[in-house]
């Protein structure tokens, strides 16, 4: 009898390799079940499964040191430079001083011949930089890929440029759960990086937002599940998202008709949209499920679970979140701030019982266009069946730096050691 569902499952892992859509915003949302054969991951396509079963021949833990050893720096081309992380991937690559000998910036085919400022940095000098169209003829040669563009681009672009000897560091959702791919933050996995062929991926950013906040917690005191609710800002639907949402609130601050929405479903001035990503046939999000499964990859807890309900807010570019932890072992809320105080990539903004305004806590308006998270509001959860080992907080942290653009550059830096 077990054997005959165990049989049964093995024949539905099958079926959803076969099926299961990998396009775009998309959800990878099974969670992974150990009776799944090797192969499966969650969001696997055939194409997804060879790209890993081809990936595992390449050789594995390649770095950029030598290069720059040798040239004085790395010919670097971002994918999807016009967009809002594809901009900022440019500025953290001026601000953090990357060494460069040339700087490739890629785009539609629309914005072929137009261009974007380069700030400069010790490396290479100042200037404009002229978009091409994102083909594999413009990546011919280059050393290190920063993908800033849709999954389909990635899937188009980026095998073959690896096949050329070049390594990827991407921000779509498409590599992410592929076996062969690390998943990466670097105050949680760098570690990680030596396990890749070839291709890194940069976790989403709400779950890099909320990892980086738990994982010092984590480290000390073990984790079993999570429940996790999203305040995300309009920056994740990119510039569009943003200028929908100066535009709805520029028409409302007039007393003008608001401008119909297209970024979001609904307006999202005055208004709250419990929907990011499609659903699931349990009710889940794509988005919701990226918790679970990355946050799994990404701190190699298997078994973790995870409840997330993720919500759009008329915030600019931080998101928010609140986390409930069920830990493995007690640990009181000032031993997590003393964690905090010290952890790598987290800022301890935790001072609610002062008077204002010395009162503080983690809000969308302070973290966003700097690099750290934000972590307050530590406290015991009274819900918990033992609360000893139940803690409460709320993070907040800048969705385009370090929830895309400075999570690839740093994931990149790993690569010069
Ligand atoms: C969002 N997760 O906030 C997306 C961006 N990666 O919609």
């Amino acid at each position: 009898m077990a054997e005959m569902e165990r049989d049964r499952e093995l024949e539905n892992a099958a079926r959803t390799m076969r099926t299961a859509p990998v396009a775009a915003g998309v959800a990878p949302d099974e969670p992974i079940s150990e009776l799944e054969p090797p192969s499966a991951f969650p969001g696997a396509t055939k194409e997804l499964i060879e790209l890993n079963a081809e990936l595992a021949k390449l050789p594995k833990g390649g770095t950029l040191a030598a290069k720059v050893a040798e040239r004085g720096g790395l010919d670097v081309a971002v994918v999807g430079a016009t967009g809002a992380v594809g901009r900022q991937m440019i500025d953290c690559l001026a601000e953090r001083n990357f060494p460069l000998t040339r700087l490739r910036v890629l785009g539609s085919a629309r914005t072929a011949g137009q261009s974007l400022p380069w700030p400069g940095n010790a490396s290479l000098a100042a200037g404009d930089l002229t978009l091409a169209e994102g083909t594999a003829e413009a990546l011919e040669g280059v050393d290190l890929i920063l993908g800033a563009a849709a999954n389909d681009i990635a899937m188009e672009l980026y095998p073959r440029a690896v096949r050329e000897g070049a390594i990827v560091v991407d921000n779509s959702s498409a590599f992410r759960l592929v076996p062969e791919v690390p998943l990466v933050v670097p105050e949680i996995n760098a570690a990680d990086v030596a396990e890749s062929h070839g291709i890194i991926a940069n976790p989403n950013c709400a779950t890099i937002i909320c990892l980086v906040a738990v994982w010092p917690l984590v480290q000390k005191a073990g984790l079993r599940s999570m429940v996790v609710s999203t305040y995300q800002a309009a920056s994740g639907a990119g510039r569009r998202g943003m200028e929908e949402l100066v535009a709805q609130e520029a028409a409302l601050a007039l007393g003008e008709p608001v401008p119909a929405p297209s970024a979001f479903a609904y307006q999202l001035a005055l208004n709250l949209i419990p929907q990011i990503g499609g659903f699931d046939g349990r009710g889940y999000t794509s988005e919701e499920m990226k918790l679970q499964n990355e946050g799994r990859k990404i701190m190699h807890l298997p078994k973790l679970r995870v409840g997330c309900t993720c919500v759009r807010v008329p915030v600019m570019r931080s998101h928010a979140e609140s986390v409930t932890l069920r830990l493995e072992r007690p640990l009181t809320p000032s031993e997590a701030r003393e964690l905090l105080r010290d952890a790598p990539g987290v800022r301890l903004v935790d001072e609610p019982a002062a008077e204002p305004p010395a009162r503080r806590y983690p809000m969308p308006l302070d973290t966003s266009d700097q690099d750290l998270v934000y972590v307050g509001r530590i406290r015991e959860d009274l819900a918990a069946e033992d609360p000893s080992r139940g803690l409460e907080l709320w993070c907040c942290g800048d969705q385009i730096r370090k929830g895309a653009a400075s999570n690839t550059v740093q994931i990149a830096e790993l690569l010069l050691r």
